[in-house]
């Protein structure tokens, strides 16, 4: 578990019990589903967020993606304060209201439970980063964000070598909880059309606001135009404004390929964004800040994420142009 001077972290049975919490509380607004099985064979899910939550209603969808890398919980924190906010707020705050009432939001809480299982099971933090597939050659591991199937492997932004840290898998979505998440998405997909509008996904750390592409440092490519570009920047960077971190295109960070922003965005259409949390520089704890930064730098993004709620039925509408 998490050692004790970090017990407030969720480990995923606290995670879960507190899902399940929220749901309880708030079972008009909020549901969940299981959406696949983890290699270890955990459940993924997905909680959805909006009035009507057992119908599908016509409204923009958004997503919201969170722990990747096994040792980034302080994402966790984020999903779970995102749901007791968006639920618990409902009745008091008028943007909440309007953003539940106007958006479907699916928030898939943990992308790799069992990475983060073994992140904390020795009760001293291992740094660890994959996932928990074992590789041919005896390393065990894929890096979830090289895995996805947009220029997978392209550019010199992933590794092919078992037991790197950024190993991309045997081929794109080889790792099941990348595909279970792809799956998701793509069965959002009614009748042609794709209805998840915008995504965000949460890692940390270096409090920077990311926009495709990553695998290519051209500002506009294949499938990213101009505009959409700019209304990507222009949403991002009133996002920075409102928390404080540096808005970029994630290449401006380094080179990658297979990250789920680039297939949200070059396979789905879908705008999206990596947000990585505090703190800004390791200054000692990077991955593991202590537990009593959580209230202060989850909602943090409070204002942020409302922003990109509201932009999400226009994203363009940021650059003055409507669709
Ligand atoms: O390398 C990553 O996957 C992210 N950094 S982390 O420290 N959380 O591992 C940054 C990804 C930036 N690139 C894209 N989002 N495309
Ligand atoms: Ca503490
Ligand atoms: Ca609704
Ligand atoms: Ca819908
Ligand atoms: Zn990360």
């Amino acid at each position: 578990d998490f050692p004790p001077a970090d017990a407030k972290y969720h480990n995923y049975a606290e995670m879960n019990a507190e899902i399940d919490k929220q749901i309880a509380a708030h079972s008009d607004l909020i549901s969940k589903k299981v959406i696949g099985k983890s290699h270890e064979g955990r459940d993924i899910i997905a909680v959805k967020i909006s009035d009507k939550v057992g119908e599908d209603e016509a409204e923009p969808e958004v997503l919201f993606t969170h722990h990747q890398h096994a040792r980034e919980h302080l994402t966790v924190e984020m999903a779970l304060y995102l749901i007791k906010t968006l639920g618990g707020e409902y009745g008091s705050d008028d943007r909440v209201k309007k953003m539940v009432d106007e958006r479907e939001i699916w928030i898939v809480p943990d992308m790799n439970p069992d990475g983060g299982e073994y992140d904390i099971a020795s009760g001293s933090y291992r740094s660890w980063r994959l996932n928990r597939q074992p590789n041919p050659g005896g390393d065990t591991g894929t890096d979830l964000n090289r895995n996805w199937a947009h220029k997978w492997g392209c550019c010199g932004g992933s590794s092919d070598t078992p037991g790197s840290e950024t190993y991309r898998g045997e081929s794109a979505e080889s790792a099941p909880e990348t595909k279970v998440v792809a799956d998701f998405v793509r069965s959002r997909e009614v009748g042609g059309k794709q209805q998840i509008k915008s995504a965000i996904d949460f890692h940390t750390y270096s409090e920077l606001v990311m926009w495709p592409y990553g695998y290519t440092t051209d500002d506009t490519a294949d499938g990213l135009t101009q505009d959409d570009r700019d209304a990507h920047a222009a949403v991002g960077e009133k996002m920075a404004a409102s928390n404080g971190y540096t808005p970029e295109q994630s290449s401006d960070l380094y080179v990658t390929d297979g990250t789920i922003d680039d297939w949200l965005w070059g396979n789905q259409k879908i705008f999206s964004y990596t947000f990585e949390m505090y703190p800004s520089s390791s200054g000692g704890d990077g991955f593991y800040p202590p537990d009593e930064v959580i209230d202060r730098e989850t909602s943090r993004n409070k204002d942020a994420v409302l922003q990109f709620l509201e932009n999400s039925d226009c994203m363009y509408r940021s650059i003055g142009k409507e669709e």
